[in-house]
């Protein structure tokens, strides 16, 4: 059986990391097959919004740690593992135009916790929790986590998470700013599922460009993203939903975007 399922229905691919017996870590297998996920969801028009979980009781305990060869210290190349798994991971979801939703069910550790963090729009279950697992093995974090984590929580929270690596409960998660809703687990894919869903019926262009404006906010200074805005708005303006939604907005009617 493969590591991860995918499902794609009503505009939306659903991805749900599955390896249970072991908390969903990554082997190569699992990031190999979530790359081509996503792929697929950055070349199928039909899919207009990701929805990111796993299965059982984690998220995900991020690298699969029996899977890295036990070779003597300096034998074995630990960032080969970084850019050849998770580096494509992270690229493709900052990168893919649609918005992701990532459905936190559980624990949620290492490279799986900065998975989550990369994830446009976070839910988490009131029983989910975030571990910077690295320092506990003596690495560093990776998967984006030294890029989101100090811009979401601040330096001080990103520096404790990091060199402590204490687990963060979802309600801190959500206070701190990494998370943005804590849902009953009962009612966390079902509210997962509503969201995409409902953003796959939105202007699927206009929320790809927001999210290009939002990468680039992250190295831009005032002047240059306000360029960003203005070449980007430029590119918004010319599509068929912003037509269809200024027309909707006058008729007083609801608009029926295609995602064009
Ligand atoms: C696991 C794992 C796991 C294998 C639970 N691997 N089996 C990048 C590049 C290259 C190399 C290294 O790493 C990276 C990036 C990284 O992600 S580094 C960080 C790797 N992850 C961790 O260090 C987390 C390790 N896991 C844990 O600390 C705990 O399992 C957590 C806190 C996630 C959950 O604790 P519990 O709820 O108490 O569950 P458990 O520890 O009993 O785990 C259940 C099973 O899952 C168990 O197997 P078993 O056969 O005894 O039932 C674990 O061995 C297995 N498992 N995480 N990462």
């Amino acid at each position: 059986m493969s590591s991860i399922l995918t499902d794609q229905a009503e505009g939306v691919l659903s991805i749900t990391l599955h390896r249970p017996e072991v908390l969903n870590a990554f082997n190569a297998e699992m990031a190999s097959a979530m790359q081509a996920a996503l792929q697929t969801a950055a070349s199928d028009a039909a899919v207009r919004a990701v929805l990111l979980t796993g299965s059982g009781r984690a998220f995900s305990a991020g690298q699969d740690l029996a899977s890295v060869p036990n070779a003597e210290p300096g034998e074995f190349d630990i960032g080969a593992i970084v850019r050849g798994q998770y580096n494509p991971i992270i690229r493709a979801i900052r990168e893919l135009e649609k918005p992701v939703v990532c459905a936190v069910n559980g624990v949620a550790a290492g490279a799986g916790a900065n998975l989550a963090f990369a994830c446009d729009i976070v839910l988490a279950a009131r029983e989910a929790s975030f571990i910077q697992a690295f320092c506990k093995i003596g690495l560093i974090p990776d998967s984006s986590g030294t890029f989101f984590l100090p811009r979401l929580a601040g330096f001080a929270r990103a520096s404790g998470m990091m060199l402590l690596g204490d687990k963060i409960s979802a309600e801190q998660a959500y206070q701190w700013g990494l998370v943005w809703q804590v849902i009953d687990a009962a009612d966390l894919l079902q509210q997962a599922r509503d969201l995409a869903g409902r953003l796959a019926t939105q202007p699927t262009r206009g929320l790809g460009l927001t999210k290009r404006a939002l990468n680039a906010s992250f190295h831009n200074d005032l002047t240059a993203q306000l360029n960003v805005e203005e070449a980007l708005q430029r590119e918004a303006g010319r599509t068929r939903d912003f037509a269809e939604g200024v027309r909707a907005f006058l008729a007083k009617r609801q608009p029926v975007f295609e995602g064009r």
